[in-house]
């Protein structure tokens, strides 16, 4: 990369020496996936740092959310966000669902319980929502009335990890939790993910139908995928589990400083830490208020481009105005005001744990106008 190029995210990468070690012990047993030594330490060592009973690897964080929905049985019609990376809605779609968006909540950017209600039809079978930017969504809400209808709840929690409030993983909220382990996350293992779940008889479940169903050497059990994790990602994890609080308290300063800067700003909106959460601060959102500001969303994103200054408009356009899914009668801007309005004006800032304070000061120089 470019060294004059500011990228909103970089990736959580282990010591080269350390990961050497582990390596050298891949080679030296031979084993290289299929639920190997790592394999099953990693998954043993995020089941602690994530407080969570139950988890299953998967070899990235879009398999898990299409796992979840064959795992459950889901079909006919799904409430979810538009306001998300794609994956979100690709997983219903792969599944034969319908997805239908519902809008969100400006104040956390995450689905509105109080519009899921009148979404649901006879063929609503469950609610896919999303902790967009790792802000919790309203889960006991949301849960009230799954357990009113008799809906599932399958959290897309990709930007979730070590997300808790009060103490408590967000990660254990509803029928089951989905995780991303991409290299622009938090905490990656270049690709990979994971899918969060109660009881031990559904992650048995889980890992058959990512090992293609297979419940033996001779038996199939479910027409499974192959979504599993293989041992180079899974050492990663191991390694990168060491120093994920440190690139976490890193961000948190990053973000700091974003917001004693941006504080006085008129026309730029951003969000404060929830109380009682613990944050990974995985993305900055700003909001432009072009009137207020006296630019567009467009026009600051396209100045900070003529430094080299990559900030993303994560998530513009909405899933719902992608021509796969425009068609659709829920996908109406009418429908969905709030998202269309943080999707319109919408910037993430470059945060990651090695953004340095000089770089920091030129984005906002760029957003300060000096
Ligand atoms: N659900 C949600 C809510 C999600 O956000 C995602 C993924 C998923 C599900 C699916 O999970 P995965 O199947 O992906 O595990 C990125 C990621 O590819 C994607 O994982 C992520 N969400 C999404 C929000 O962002 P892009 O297209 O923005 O990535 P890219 O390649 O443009 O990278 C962004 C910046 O990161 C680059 O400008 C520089 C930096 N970068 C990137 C890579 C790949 C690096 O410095 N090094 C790297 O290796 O999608």
């Amino acid at each position: 990369m470019d060294k004059n190029i500011i990228t909103v995210t970089t990736p959580l990468l282990p010591d080269l020496d350390e990961y050497y070690q582990m390596l050298r012990e891949i080679w030296d047993r031979k084993w290289v996936t299929n639920n190997g030594e790592f394999h099953q330490r990693f998954e043993a060592a995020l089941c602690e740092y994530l407080k969570v009973p139950y988890i299953s690897l998967f070899t990235n964080g879009t398999l898990p959310l299409i796992t979840a929905l064959q795992a459950l049985n889901i079909s006919g019609e799904v409430i979810t966000t538009p306001y998300s990376f794609v994956a979100t809605t690709h997983s219903l779609w792969w599944n034969g669902i319908k997805p239908v968006f519902v809008d969100i909540d400006p104040a956390t950017g995450g689905i509105d319980p109080e519009r899921i209600e009148s979404a649901i039809t006879p063929k609503t079978t469950a609610i896919m929502p999303v902790h967009v930017y790792g802000k919790p969504c309203r889960t006991r809400e949301i849960q009230d009335i799954a357990d009113k209808y008799g809906l599932k709840v399958i959290y897309d929690a990709a930007h979730a990890f070590g997300i808790e409030v009060d103490g408590k993983s967000i990660l254990n909220e509803g029928d089951m939790s989905t995780l991303s382990f991409h290299g622009t996350k938090v905490f990656g293992t270049t690709e990979g993910g994971a899918l969060v779940m109660h009881d031990e008889k559904m992650k048995q479940r889980i890992d058959y139908l990512k090992n293609f169903g297979f419940a033996g050497e001779t038996e199939v059990v479910a027409p499974g995928i192959n979504g599993k994790m293989d041992e180079l990602r899974a050492a990663i994890g191991l390694l990168n589990l060491r120093q994920v609080d440190a690139a976490i308290e890193a961000r948190h300063q990053v973000a700091i400083r974003y917001r004693e800067a941006l504080r006085p700003v008129e026309g730029i909106d951003f969000w404060d830490d929830m109380p009682g959460v613990r944050h990974n601060y995985g993305y900055f959102p700003i909001f432009v208020d072009a009137e207020k500001f006296g630019m567009t969303r467009d026009e600051l994103f396209n100045k900070l481009r003529e430094q080299g200054i990559l900030a993303r408009r994560y998530f513009y356009p909405l899933i719902s105005d992608f021509s796969t899914y425009r068609g659709l009668p829920s996908a109406t801007r009418e429908n969905l005001p709030n998202a269309t309005r943080l999707a319109d004006s919408v910037i993430c800032l470059p945060i990651h744990h090695e953004l340095t304070d000089a770089d920091q000061q030129c984005i906002l120089n760029v957003i300060l106008k000096k």
